[in-house]
């Protein structure tokens, strides 16, 4: 077993200790998620998440919002900038939180680096202990990252969470080998801030396995994307309770056209079951997903400790 796979299933008693440590953020002003790579996904799914609980939210890339934050949002000094990052020194996020402090908004930072730059540059820092072997792919600070950013926007994470996420990791590799076999094209499927998720697995396969991966809104994915189904297709398809039917729908015609489904929480020629509603969703389903990527990297023989072009942390 190599460490990247050891720590994704070694994530748990992490997520345990993370759960119940942070408050809900009190601050009504627009709340603005950044972050690059994984942590931009997170923060996609984050403010969809918030936008669900009632509050204002938007998600921007680090660098957008460090050079162009007017494209986001015209009066972006009165915001409450929520900077995501495992490092706390990727440039462009810490760059972001800078200005966005610099021109008066409040910046708080979620991050497993307590000593970092960007902890250091923020008004309120919401962290979480890692595992010390995490390596260059991101894996359990992607799962705290959200845990912690669920909590602040009010969203109570029952410690059940855990088992809901370590059983669905468990079956959905249990049932992998059969499934990806053979197949080079991936896509993931999620909406709402199931979106931000289905980037984020992509992400994971692209940066361990280096196949090919798309994501999209569920419904989009008629909208061209289909031309590209064939037999050599995996789709990933995130089921969002309140749209359940229509998934169900597109899922019976990319398994037509030959593709194989997997279904998180719904029908597919794997049917893998989540037993948390889409408030919770997103987080429980992070770990399976980081299974896949290590899985479909083994399968093609490649190393994921030390991935193809990648580092920890991107700095310019
Ligand atoms: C984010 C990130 C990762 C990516 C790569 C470089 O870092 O872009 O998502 O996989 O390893 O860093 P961070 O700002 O969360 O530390």
């Amino acid at each position: 077993m190599n460490t990247t796979e050891k720590v994704i299933f070694e994530q748990f008693p992490y997520w345990e200790k993370a759960i119940g440590s942070n408050s809900a953020a009190d601050r009504a002003e627009l709340l603005v998620f950044v972050g690059c790579g994984t942590s931009f996904n997170l923060a996609l799914a984050l403010a969809a998440y918030a936008n669900m609980a009632g509050r204002k939210a938007i998600a921007v890339p680090g660098a957008e919002w460090q050079n162009r934050p007017s494209a986001f949002w015209p009066e972006w000094r009165n915001t409450h900038v929520v900077a995501l990052s495992r490092s706390g020194e990727t440039t462009e996020t810490v760059a972001a939180a800078k200005a966005s402090r610099a021109a008066g908004a409040f910046v708080t930072a979620i991050t497993v680096e307590p000593e970092s730059s960007l902890a250091k540059n923020c008004d309120r820092m919401v962290a979480a202990e890692t595992h010390p072997d995490e390596g260059i792919v991101m894996t359990v600070s992607a799962s705290l990252m959200v845990l912690l950013g669920l909590q602040m926007i009010g969203q109570k994470v029952p410690a059940s969470v855990v088992n809901s996420a370590r059983q669905l990791a468990s079956a959905l590799d249990a049932a992998l080998p059969g499934i990806i076999a053979d197949r080079s094209h991936f896509v993931f499927l999620g909406g709402g801030p199931l979106f931000g998720v289905a980037l984020e697995g992509a992400l994971k396969l692209m940066e361990m396995s280096q196949i090919m991966t798309q994501a999209f809104h569920p419904l989009e994915y008629r909208h061209g994307p289909i031309s590209l189904v064939d037999g050599k297709t995996v789709a990933v398809m995130l089921y969002s309770s309140d749209q359940r039917e229509a998934e169900t729908k597109l899922v019976g015609e990319l398994r037509e056209k030959g593709a194989v489904v997997i279904g998180v929480g719904g029908p597919g020629d794997l049917e893998l079951a989540v037993d948390v509603d889409l408030s919770l969703a997103g987080l429980v389903v992070l770990p399976a997903l980081q299974v896949l990527g290590e899985r479909a990297a083994q399968a093609r023989q490649i190393d994921t400790v030390s991935p193809r072009h990648l580092t920890k942390v991107v700095t310019l």
